[in-house]
């Protein structure tokens, strides 16, 4: 419970006259006729020092459904009324708790898949991501306000270096950083939204033992009778911290059978919605050596049959012996955008940052276009304004409430 009247409701449902705050305080709550509900703990943290920065309780019960909705029931009778999806979070931000890139880095902590999203969202928690916005939009200001200056000024001489000095300025400390962020989009956003990945290529070259060896466990039916995978199969695995959706189809060729012609129908669709697709040859079969396949990386499995040369563009790999394994996961990890960041400090993680970003390139893009005649410093002026707007939306300075809803819709309720 957060608000005001958090402390006065949380004595009324537990018969405690007072709490200690932030100490855990064993307790029971009781329902309408004075039933004990459940036993369980009770904190407080007065305001200003909570999540939301107003008074907050919590209540740890056993965690029955039925009992716990029993002492929501109750609340909502003493005034309480369920949060909205990530009001919470949405309060602490209000109340100054944390700025905006924050409030979605908690979105991020609750639904980061890997180890490495999780210590991505943890930075961008802590607010290095919003520090470095922060530090983009204090050095735009300062840009900005020169040309004000010649501005309010007209009278002066504007010295012929001028346009070159600022141009030049702008382009290295501010679109320079800028558009080095926006190419950490493609990972930033990968590590949390997770990639699909298709294996194709001819029945019986290994595709299924591929799926099985990269989720560490016999998860498809692998045979040596071509045909035997006839739907698509997906497992959930992890490449250098990426969550990876993989997806192991029938193999493609022509058949009679129906039920096989629907699984490679099923295996071309797959591959199509796919961030990366995989093509597996077999190397003691050169019929399946098909180089003008649409795929991202082709492995050359087997390779422990047979002694062939084979086109360059294919990874040898032999999934029985376990060879290669470690090439096609770096091989992989790259194709979905990995590159290997020394400091991971500053990923670009979500759409919304992203498309903030590309936004202000825009805008500070064409306010430079004009940065040669005195006549259009006005027009310059208004388009670095419009970026310096663009990135203070990062951190929800600007149209508050409309920024607000957009960034809380995403959020899962009681956070
Ligand atoms: N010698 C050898 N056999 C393999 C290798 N990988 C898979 N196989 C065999 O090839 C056959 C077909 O494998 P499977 O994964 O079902 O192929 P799929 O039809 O492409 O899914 C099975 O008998 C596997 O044991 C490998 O690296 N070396
Ligand atoms: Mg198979």
């Amino acid at each position: 419970m957060s608000g005001p009247q958090a402390l006065s409701i949380m004595k009324q449902v537990t018969m405690l006259d007072d709490i200690t705050p932030r100490t855990a305080t064993l307790t029971r709550w009781l329902d309408r006729t004075g039933d004990v509900l459940d036993e369980g703990l009770a904190l407080f943290f007065p305001a200003p020092h909570s999540y939301t920065g107003e008074d907050v309780i919590e209540l740890q019960g056993h965690g029955s459904p039925v009992l716990l909705r029993a002492l929501l029931e109750r609340l909502y009778e003493l005034g309480c009324r369920p949060a909205e999806p990530g009001e919470f979070t949405r309060r602490a931000v209000e109340n100054g708790n944390i700025e905006l890139s924050q409030a979605e880095a908690v979105a991020a902590c609750i639904d980061a898949a890997t180890v490495r999203a999780g210590k991505q969202a943890l930075r961008q928690l802590q607010g290095v991501f919003g520090q470095h916005i922060n530090t983009l939009m204090q050095r735009l200001t300062g840009l900005v306000a020169h040309v004000e200056a010649c501005l309010d000024f007209p009278e002066e001489e504007i010295p012929a270096l001028f346009f070159e000095q600022l141009s030049e300025n702008m382009q290295e400390t501010v679109i320079t950083p800028i558009e080095k962020l926006l190419s950490t989009a493609p990972l930033g956003e990968r590590l949390f939204e997770g990639a699909v990945v298709a294996i194709i290529g001819a029945p019986n070259v290994g595709k299924s033992s591929l799926l099985n060896t990269l989720a560490g466990r016999d998860r498809a039916i692998v045979s040596n009778i071509p045909g035997t995978t006839r739907d698509v199969l997906e497992i959930d695995f992890e490449v250098h911290g990426i969550p990876v959706r993989l997806a192991d189809t029938a193999g493609l060729r022509t058949s009679d059978d129906a039920i096989e012609q629907e699984g490679v129908r099923r295996a071309e669709a797959a591959a199509e919605q796919a961030d990366a697709i995989i093509f597996v040859a077999d190397a003691s079969r050169p019929d399946t050596w098909d180089t003008s396949r649409n795929a991202n990386i082709f492995l050359m499995n087997k390779v422990d049959l047979v002694d062939a040369v084979f086109p360059p563009q294919f990874i040898p790999v032999s999934i029985k012996q376990k060879t290669g394994l470690e090439q096609l996961s770096d091989v992989l990890a790259k194709q979905l955008g990995d590159m290997s960041l020394a400091d991971e400090g500053l990923l670009v993680t979500r759409e919304r940052h992203r498309t903030i970003l590309l936004e202000t390139l825009s805008h500070l893009q064409a306010g430079m276009s004009m940065l040669h005649s005195e006549d259009q410093l006005e027009l310059t002026a208004m388009e670095w304004r419009a970026a310096w707007s663009q990135l203070g939306s990062i951190l929800g300075i600007g149209d508050i409430e409309y920024i607000l809803d957009r960034v809380f819709s995403e959020f899962c309720i009681g956070k």
